[in-house]
């Protein structure tokens, strides 16, 4: 180990292919992937790093709203998404933002960040479903969407990720059982970060791990280290290849749902109206750091050879510039107040109309401007 001591998931049961290091470890297979697509991966983790930074920087500036920091769980998020097929559904909470940089879709997704709602409508288009942030609620949607795929013989899984304290919400429950009856090609992604808020994991269940939950609703649980990009790869690509009912090829295989737990650490606060230090010790977070999934990913293209310095150098230039043409885009979007009524209803209820025309109506008399937060 490093300077940081000792590893923090040392003695816990998760699947690995790096070491804290970066190096393979012994007994491990490497994912079988292109130069490209390894640093592909690491792009989007060093976008993704990026872009929290700024994101939280921007709203300490109020040039974005409440924002969901996602430092130190950015593997996960990432390596997920490289398992899947472009056509698979992606549902998420609000953490999950590396998910967001896998599918290249940052500049579409950031207006949502600054109140327009056209941010969750574009990503729609890259198969993700809007962030959620009533906890759970998205679990029965995500659920629904991968039976519907299968009902229509859809080769699609749905990807649906969710924290630790969703675990909690009967949704999560009513959402598990059904995909276990009715074998949905679901896989719940349950980010085990340490924290619910201010909740510790120890107060959240009194199940050994948030994987054996699945065994309540008759599929598997598996717990891999969330902080290493290759095993979250792995592990998704072996549970969507069983949600899409080919995981050993054989003939009458049946679409199979998976609960993954990615196991990991929230470095920064809650959100940005949080502050960690009044439940945990900032020292608490120090041996995490030394699974800092970046480093572990740079480690492992360097040591095999498929980067240098010049490589590394040229990804971060080019993760700045992405986050920076996104920051932009997103600060040239349009505003439209009546915006707020559009994407919830096919036809709106009678009660929201008369909101809306009410809105419309004092634009009319005071002016758009008036209903804009100045610059
Ligand atoms: C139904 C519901 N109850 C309570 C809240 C308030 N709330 C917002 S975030 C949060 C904690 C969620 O923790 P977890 O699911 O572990 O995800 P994390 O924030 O750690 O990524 C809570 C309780 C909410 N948004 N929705």
């Amino acid at each position: 180990m490093d300077e940081h001591g000792v590893d923090p998931l040392a003695d816990e049961d998760v699947f690995r292919v790096l070491g804290p290091d970066g190096r393979p470890l012994p007994d491990a297979t490497v994912p079988d992937l292109s130069d490209d697509r390894f640093r592909a991966i690491y792009r989007a983790l060093v976008t993704t790093r990026r872009f929290d930074e700024r994101a939280v920087s921007l709203q300490r500036q109020g040039r974005i709203g409440t924002y969901a920091p996602c430092a130190g769980q950015e593997a996960s998020a990432v390596g997920s998404t490289h398992a899947l097929a472009d056509r698979d559904l992606i549902s998420y909470q609000y953490r999950e933002h590396g998910a967001i940089v896998a599918r290249d879709l940052l500049s579409e997704y950031l207006p949502y960040w600054m109140g327009h709602e056209s941010g969750t409508e574009a990503i729609a288009e890259g198969n993700v479903f809007p962030l959620n942030i009533g906890i759970a609620a998205h679990l029965p949607h995500a659920v629904g969407a991968a039976w519907a795929f299968d009902y229509r013989s859809e080769d699609r899984v749905v990807a649906a990720h969710f924290g630790g304290g969703a675990t909690s919400e009967g949704d999560f429950h009513e959402a598990m059982n059904f995909a276990g009856v009715f074998d949905t090609p679901t896989l719940f992604c349950c980010h085990a970060n340490g924290w619910a808020i201010s909740i510790p994991e120890s107060a959240q269940t009194a199940s050994a791990t948030f994987a054996e939950k699945a065994a309540a609703y008759g599929f598997d649980g598996v717990r891999v280290d969330g902080m290493d990009p290759l095993a979250s790869y792995a592990i998704t690509r072996e549970a969507a290849e069983r949600a899409r009912g080919s995981a050993d090829g054989s003939e009458g295989d049946v679409s199979r749902p998976t609960l993954i737990e990615f196991v990991e650490y929230r470095f920064g606060a809650h959100t940005t109206a949080d502050d960690p230090t009044a439940y945990r010790d900032p020292d608490d977070v120090d041996p995490w750091r030394a699974l800092d999934p970046l480093d572990r990913m740079e480690a492992f293209l360097r040591e095999t050879g498929r980067i240098d310095d010049e490589g590394v150098e040229a990804i971060r230039d080019e993760a700045d510039e992405v986050v920076a043409d996104a920051i932009d885009f997103a600060e040239s979007a349009e505003a439209d107040p009546t915006d707020m009524f559009d994407h919830a209803y096919a036809e709106l209820p009678p009660e929201i109309r008369r909101q809306r025309d009410e809105l419309l109506a004092a634009v009319d008399e005071h002016g758009k401007e008036a209903f804009l937060r100045g610059e």
